[in-house]
């Protein structure tokens, strides 16, 4: 770097408030072209965005030396999405800066958190699985991995949710209308990506593919800095682009806008994220953008090691390859092809270097959420990939005979005309992870069951796990100040520390302070609760938050429906003392998924009546504030006392809004799902409100022929519940309005609403108790936050790094 003589000095963290005022005046002036008195928010946020990256883009280099120099195993992160979120605090805090911006910008008269609300939230994801792949990144950089994420940089990122008259209303979302500070574009790092065409014989025993039409992947680099700076990892999103701008023979016949279409068309792939979470959508576009990106970032690490390695077979060695989830897949096949029709490798040869670096992480057992290809579609798009894929296949059938375990269609990657993703991913992978301890066994025993005893030693285990950096140092100042004297900062690289905490739950001192800090973040929160759903949270209300996708299997019905059956309770017994409640629901739903769109117009429609209704006044209200994200999250988190994992049990892979929850002091009630099992074996079955049919128990239930009428019979209050959706109570202007729900609740349940009802109500009302314990509600809340360190993403990371990438950890 001397060589270029650059000034910036290399110690991310050593910059003065004045000298980060000077630097902000200058990109104001120089990289945004405006001077300080004609400067708009979004001038400041971008200047200080602009300075603040100028300070990671050293270590970034630097970061990049030491990987070359220790000629390290990378480890690269594919992922259809990337729910990053607001990336300035996050900077910032990462730099240690957050005193000099505050003060930088103050002396320049701007409020820094304005700034950072200022800020469009990257959402490139829909929800948990995007934001896991966030919160790896966040600690890949944190733990010392040489980690690179590949994605797509999305021009519309996840739809704006509004709601009109109740109704979920969808609007594009519009996160580049303004320049996105964090990234460099890399022209000369791009490939062409082909489609469609023929396979002809050809060099290697694959045959060689000649595409029908071709785009360009260019790659756009976010430098992303760890905790203190020390290390800096990249994430890079490929972005399509037209192989010419214009036909210029259309051009120059005047045809103006047909010379345009190919370049219009070329840039669809990256035009939109799929808000789909629910089944695969059959569509041409979507399998066009998975191979688009999967294809383009092959092909950048297939460049990245030839450039300081000779033998390919060594590649397994330097090389790890995370698939999240199936989207990113086509990697095998595409790998193989590459390694055969380009480097002339035999196949065999190229499926066992492939297989050596590729890992798949799997995270439904929802059939319907499995991805599957019609072979056709597959053929048609990709056709020499189609028959790769069946050479896959077939060596995977004769490994097994083998072995003598023949396959069946059960393990089988092509079956009834369709190509199923799970299998190809399963079958091309060195190892294969679930993402809690429930999930995995489930994966074993159940859909990956006829898989895993051919390969019982594929299937391991990685519980999820969350950033503490965002998800709690960055999103709780009021609990990070408290931690900071009881125990110092050591937690936020190194989340265990909070163990420290344990003895302080039983001091009413400290409890007293922990107390204030929940509450310092409601009063905090109820401004914008007030303007975003017309709701009055007062500080002693219990805070009960349900946030996340809208889904059937997690049940915001059942919540819904306890919150009608207590609003009846509380009209027909005035005179108890009930606990006052604020219910707070957040979330979106797929466009076309029109049962959870018709559970987001119940929810608004009985928030009116609830909230309306003077005999439960401060007493019951039910908050629906739209257009739920990481930046909502961020602000309800830190406020919520109550966290609603209620899913039916067998089907949350495993949740990471559960871990954020509670290692911000909210209780949980929850079923024994996904990572709530864990949760609960680390805070305690006393601290943690568990209710519900079990995982074995559901399949049991179903298996007897489960009837949700008996259920409703058996429970009045249900019943009530049930027969006011149905008769109109809440929809007096369209009586049979949730027909379609009450029918399905009656009649079907998929989801075993009915079933758990009454235990969740006996829960809540136990729930309800508690909370007029104060001190013992805190000393639990105490304990959850002690005991939650185990679900940092740095313990997640570690723990691949060891067990699936066999890759270093630099700290
Ligand atoms: C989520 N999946 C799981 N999928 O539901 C959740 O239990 C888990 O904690 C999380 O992954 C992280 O492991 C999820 O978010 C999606 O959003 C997909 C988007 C693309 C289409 C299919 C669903």
């Amino acid at each position: 770097m001397d060589e270029v003589g650059l000034t910036v000095p290399p110690d991310a963290g050593a910059v003065s408030a004045a000298e980060l005022r000077e630097r902000v005046g200058q990109h104001l002036v120089f990289s945004i072209g405006r001077g300080a008195t004609a400067a708009r928010l979004a001038d400041w946020r971008l200047a200080l965005s602009y300075a603040i990256r100028d300070r990671i883009v050293v270590p970034w280099f630097q970061t990049a030396e030491r990987i070359n120099a220790a000629d390290r195993k990378r480890v690269y992160y594919l992922s259809m999405e990337f729910l990053i979120g607001r990336l300035l605090d996050d900077a910032v805090a990462n730099l240690g800066l957050e005193s000099a911006a505050r003060e930088a910008m103050a002396g320049l008269g701007v409020d820094y958190d304005a700034l950072v609300r200022d800020e469009p939230d990257a959402a490139l994801g829909n929800g948990g699985l995007g934001r896991l792949a966030a919160c790896f990144l966040d600690s890949m950089s944190a733990v010392g991995v040489a980690g690179l994420g590949y994605g797509i940089r999305y021009d519309h990122g996840l739809f704006r949710q509004s709601f009109e008259a109740g109704w979920q209303a969808e609007e594009a979302e519009d996160w580049l209308a303004q320049p996105h500070p964090w990234e460099f574009e890399r022209p000369e790092a791009s490939f062409p990506i082909g489609f469609g065409g023929s396979v002809g014989p050809g060099a290697g025993d694959a045959g060689a593919w000649h595409p029908a039409e071709t785009v360009i992947a260019v790659a756009y680099d976010t430098p992303v800095p760890g905790w203190q700076g020390r290390w800096v990892n990249t994430l890079r999103l490929w972005s399509a682009k037209p192989t010419r701008e214009f036909e210029l023979q259309a051009f120059n016949r005047g045809d103006f806008l047909g010379a345009a279409t190919p370049a219009v068309l070329a840039e669809t792939i990256s035009r939109v994220l799929y808000p789909d979470d629910s089944t695969p959508q059959g569509r041409e576009l979507r399998l066009k953008q998975e191979y688009f990106f999967t294809a383009a970032s092959i092909r950048d690490i297939l460049q990245r090691f030839e450039r300081r390695h000779g033998d390919l077979a060594a590649l397994p060695d330097k090389v790890a390859i995370q698939l999240n989830d199936t989207h990113p897949a086509i990697a095998g096949p595409e790998l193989i092809r590459l390694l055969v029709d380009e480097r002339g490798l035999a196949f065999d040869a190229a499926f066992d270097i492939a297989r050596g670096c590729l890992h798949y992480t799997n995270h439904t057992l929802l059939p319907e959420a499995l991805e599957r290809w019609p072979a056709e579609l597959l053929g048609r798009v990709l056709p020499c990939h189609l028959e790769i894929v069946e050479r896959i296949d077939a060596r995977h059938a004769r490994e097994s005979a083998a072995a003598g375990r023949p396959s069946d269609d059960g393990t089988a990657i092509l079956g009834d005309g369709e190509v199923r993703m799970g299998t190809l991913a399963f079958v091309a992978a060195r190892r294969v992870n679930g993402v809690s301890a429930l999930h995995t066994r489930l994966m074993q025993e159940t859909v990956f069951g006829g898989l895993h005893a051919l390969h019982p030693e594929r299937i391991v285990n990685q519980t999820n796990g969350v950033t503490p950096r965002r998800w709690l140092h960055g999103c709780n100042p009021p609990l990070r100040a408290l931690l900071q004297e009881a125990i110092g900062d050591g937690w936020v690289a190194d989340l265990d520390r909070l163990e420290a905490l344990v003895p302080l739950a039983d001091d009413a001192a400290f409890r007293e302070r922990f107390a204030a800090a929940k509450r310092a973040n409601k009063v905090r929160l109820a401004p914008w609760l007030a303007e975003q759903a017309g709701i009055e949270l007062a500080p002693e209300t219990l805070l009960d938050v349900q946030i996340k996708r809208f889904h059937e299997y997690k049940r915001q019905l059942l919540n819904l429906l306890e919150t009608v059956a207590l609003w009846n309770a509380m009209r027909q017994a005035p005179e108890v003392d009930w606990t006052p409640r604020v219910k707070v629901f957040g979330g979106k739903a797929a466009p076309g998924y029109r049962m959870a769109k018709l559970i987001i117009k119940l929810i608004n429609d009985v928030a009116r009546t609830v909230n309306d209704d003077p005999a439960v006044r401060g007493r019951l209200q039910v908050a629906f504030p739209p257009n739920y994200n990481v930046s909502m999250a961020e602000r309800l988190i830190p406020a919520a006392d109550l966290s609603e994992q209620i899913s039916t049990a067998g089907l949350e892979a495993s949740g990471t809004g559960n871990m954020k929850l509670a290692l911000n002091g909210a209780l949980t009630v929850g079923t024994l799902d996904g990572a709530n099992v864990e949760i609960r074996d680390r805070v305690g079955e006393e601290n943690i409100f568990i209710f519900g049919l079990t995982a074995e128990e559901v399949a049991r239930r179903r298996a007897e022929g489960y009837a949700p009428a008996a259920c409703i019979a058996a429970s009045p209050r249900l019943a009530e519940a049930v027969e006011q959706i149905a008769s109109g109570r809440f929809s007096p202007d369209e009586p049979e309005r949730f027909r379609a729900i009450v029918e399905d609740l009656r009649g079907h349940d998929r989801f075993l609403v009915c079933a758990d009802f009454e235990a969740y109500w006996q829960r809540q009302r136990a729930i309800d108790a508690a909370w007029r314990d104060r001190a013992a509600w805190t000393r639990s809340a105490v304990l959850n936050v002690a005991r939650c360190g185990w679900f940092s993403s740095d313990r997640a990371i570690r723990g691949y790094a060891k067990e699936i990438w066999n890759a270093e950890t630099e700290f």
